[in-house]
């Protein structure tokens, strides 16, 4: 579990749901739109990651890892998205978005795991990858390798600054198609990942569609996954959770990322 320990008086007196997130953060989206799903009154507190205040000291307190998202709930803090969801769930439990039966609760959990396990070297690899981007310049990495407590992190924005060795993109790729295969197969029958309602598979999911669509990712051949998406987008938490926090307007950033994939 993401339980952060904190002896910090200010953040322990602090009531109510706060959200620390970030636009575009797929790990953001899944915790919005389940706060969202369970009609939570929860208030917003913006990371600009492009300025890097994830890594302002005030912030470390809250997650030290400097990544977002992070809730502090009456003075509790909960890091990691799938974590989060889980809190949110057991606390705040109607609207439920686990099914009844224990055995799909079960399966709902792995779905919302998977999303997490894979974030950094399957979506995050393709994403930086492809686009051929990195978050940290050279002087950033010097300090963020001394404040970084998790290595693979460091290791991450090592290989997005210096390029990722070769295969390494292809095969996230890949395996994004295998994960997304096997999420298309499940929707062959129904409207949503386990059982007969929204869950927070779906909710852990959606976010990943919704970015890798942005950039162009082929989920042509996802059909099943297409229609599901559609249904999502219809609902409020949809537009609350995701489409509300992206820069606007989002065709444009599209069109600029494919430019300069072709170009790089
Ligand atoms: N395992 C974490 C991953 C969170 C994560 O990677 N967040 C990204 C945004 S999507 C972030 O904070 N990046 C800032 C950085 O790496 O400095 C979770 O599920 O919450």
């Amino acid at each position: 579990m993401g339980l952060i320990e904190t002896d910090d008086k200010t953040i322990k007196s602090m009531k109510g749901l706060h959200i620390y997130h970030a636009g575009i953060s797929n790990c953001s989206m899944r915790v919005r739109i389940t706060a969202e799903e369970k009609n939570l009154d929860w208030k917003s507190h913006i990371i600009n990651l492009k300025k890097q205040e994830n890594l302002e000291d005030w912030y470390l307190k809250i997650n030290p890892k400097g990544l977002v998202p992070a809730i502090i709930d009456d003075g509790v803090i909960v890091t990691e998205s799938n974590d989060i969801m889980l809190y949110l769930e057991e606390k705040y439990t109607k609207p439920s978005l686990l099914p009844e039966d224990p055995q799909m609760v079960e399966e709902v959990k792995k779905w919302v795991n998977l999303a997490s396990e894979v974030h950094l070297r399957t979506i995050k690899t393709y994403v930086y990858g492809s686009i051929g981007v990195a978050s940290k310049t050279k002087i950033d990495m010097e300090m963020y390798r001394q404040i970084q407590p998790d290595k693979e992190l460091v290791e991450f924005h090592q290989k997005s600054l210096d390029g990722f060795p070769e295969g390494e993109v292809k095969r996230a790729a890949e395996q994004i198609h295998q994960i997304f295969a096997e999420i298309d197969e499940k929707l062959k029958n129904q409207i949503w990942i386990i059982g007969n309602s929204v869950s927070l598979a779906d909710i852990a999911w959606i976010p990943q569609f919704a970015l890798l669509e942005m950039l162009g990712f082929p989920f042509s051949k996802h059909k099943n996954v297409q229609k599901w998406a559609k249904e999502f987008r219809k609902r409020p938490s949809y537009r609350n959770g995701i489409t509300k926090w992206l820069p606007k307007p989002a065709w444009f950033i599209r069109i600029v990322l494919r430019i300069k994939k072709l170009f790089s």
